[in-house]
Parts: C-alpha cells; structure tokens; sequence
C-alpha cells in the first residue's frame, strides 16, 4: 500500500473537493477502477479505521474521509458497475429495536462501505424480522447489529435468535457503548467490535475465515 499517493492522501484528510481530479490522474495514468478503488480508496480508509482505533483522530475526521471516499465512488462505481464489478462482500447493518441511536452504526457502515464491502443500511429500531428478510434479499455475508441502551440489549439476542434459526450461513458483528466481548459470545454473535475501525477488522477476519 502507498500510503503517500495524492488520491490515498485526500481521502485521509478528507479533501473531497480534491478527488474528481485525483481519481481522473489515476485513471489517466491507466489505473482501472477495481484496482483505484482498492489500492488508493480502501487503503485511505484502512489508514482513517487505525487512527480512530488508537484515539489520534475523532468523529469528525471520520466522517469527511468518509465524504470524501464517496465523492471518488461516485466517479468509480459506474466504471465499475459497466464492467460487471461488485463488491466481493454484502453486508446488512441496523440498530436493532426500540433504539433509536444511529451515529455510531452510520460509522460502522462508512467504514464497511470503506472496506468494499456492499452494505444495506435498515437504519433504526429495526425488528428482528426485517433483518431476516433483508439478509434473504440481499445474499448477506455479514450483519451488523449496533444497540446504545442497555434496555434494547434483549432485542439484540432476539434478532440473533431469528437470523441463526432462519439457517442463513452470516456472520454477526455486533456493537454499541453497553455491548461487550462476553454479551457477544453469550447471544451467539460471531463477533464484537467497541469502534468502527474495529468492526472493519472483525468483519475481514470473519468473512476471510481468520476468526
Ligand atoms: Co441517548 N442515551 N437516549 N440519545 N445518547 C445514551 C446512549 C446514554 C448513555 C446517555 C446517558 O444517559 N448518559 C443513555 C443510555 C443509558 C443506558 O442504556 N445505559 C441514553 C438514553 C437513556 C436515551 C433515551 C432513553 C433518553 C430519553 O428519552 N429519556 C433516549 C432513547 C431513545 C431510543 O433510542 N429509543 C435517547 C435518545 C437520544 C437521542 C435521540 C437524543 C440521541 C441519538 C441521536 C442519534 O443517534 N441520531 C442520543 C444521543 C446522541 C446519546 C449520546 C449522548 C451519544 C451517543 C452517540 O452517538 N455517541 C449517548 C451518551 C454517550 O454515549 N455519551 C446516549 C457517539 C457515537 C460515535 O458513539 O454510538 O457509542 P457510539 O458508537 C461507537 C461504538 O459504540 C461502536 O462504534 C461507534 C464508533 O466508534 N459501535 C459499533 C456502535 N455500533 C456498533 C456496531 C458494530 C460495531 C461497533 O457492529 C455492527
């Protein structure tokens, strides 16, 4: 990964207005889109997902990466799309029911999003039931459950529950302030992240079987 190429660069620093330009001297220079997308995109968010982890930047930073990685697909994704590309990975992601807490699951899907991986956002206080049709719709390899409140906790087993008993062979990432380690492994999630940049590594471990 280079780490010091200009477009990898904007999108650290999350100079969206920057990237048009940026992407065209890529694909100028002969860079095919799958190849921008993972060599100077991803890696860029690879970069924003460890500093989060370690505390060196916050919310903010994150989110204009993430506005920046944005701009740049909206360039690449028809390239992509023309040429038959999808992201390898689809994954679905909500904060769970009766919670109504979105920021930091808006986090965890811009930084999957940052990944490539596809990701079907249901948004808030979703019930167990429209995870389990979406995960059907979409072919899921992965679900992301986020909850805030300690009191919204038993609908995060539930939903477990409903995805395991469905049969579908997805992983589940689980998160939110009140969630830990422990309460991940006692409802049978497959994993648990405390940060967005965490849930990327969780998810790449568990979908790459390393988990
Ligand atoms: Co609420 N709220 N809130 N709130 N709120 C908390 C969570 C609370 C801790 C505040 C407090 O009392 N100190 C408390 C919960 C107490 C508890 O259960 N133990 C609380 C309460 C009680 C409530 C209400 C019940 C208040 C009321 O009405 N009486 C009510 C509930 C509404 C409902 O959900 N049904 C309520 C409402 C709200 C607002 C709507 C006003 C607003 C939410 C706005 C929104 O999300 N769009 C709100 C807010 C903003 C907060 C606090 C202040 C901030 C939450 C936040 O966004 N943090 C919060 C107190 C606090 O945390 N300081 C609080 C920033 C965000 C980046 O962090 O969400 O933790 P976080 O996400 C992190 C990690 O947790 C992790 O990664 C993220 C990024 O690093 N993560 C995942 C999250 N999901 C993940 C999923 C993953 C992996 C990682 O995998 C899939």
């Amino acid at each position: 990964m280079d780490e010091q190429h200009p477009l990898t660069q904007a999108i650290i620093r999350g100079r969206r207005k920057e990237i048009p330009e940026l992407v065209q001297q890529c694909l100028d220079a002969g860079e095919d889109a799958k190849s921008i997308v993972e060599n100077r995109l991803v890696s860029g968010m690879q970069v924003v997902g460890d500093r989060f982890k370690k505390n060196e930047i916050f919310v903010p930073e994150m989110l204009v990466a993430a506005r920046a990685m944005k701009e740049a697909m909206k360039i690449l994704e028809p390239m992509l799309v023309a040429a038959g590309i999808r992201p390898e990975y689809s994954a679905v992601i909500g904060t769970v029911e009766g919670d109504l807490h979105d920021i930091g699951k808006n986090l965890v899907a811009m930084m999957w999003k940052g990944a490539n991986i596809e990701v079907i956002d249901l948004g808030v206080n979703v019930p167990s039931a429209k995870f389990v049709e979406a995960i059907a719709q979409h072919k899921s390899h992965l679900v992301g459950l986020s909850a805030l409140l300690t009191t919204t906790m038993p609908a995060m087993r539930t939903t477990v529950k409903a995805i395991r008993d469905a049969g579908f062979p997805v992983k589940i990432v689980i998160g939110g302030a009140p969630i830990t380690q422990e309460f991940a492994a006692e409802i049978g999630a497959d994993g648990y992240s405390r940060d967005a940049g965490s849930a990327v590594d969780a998810a790449m471990a568990l979908l790459h079987g390393n988990a």
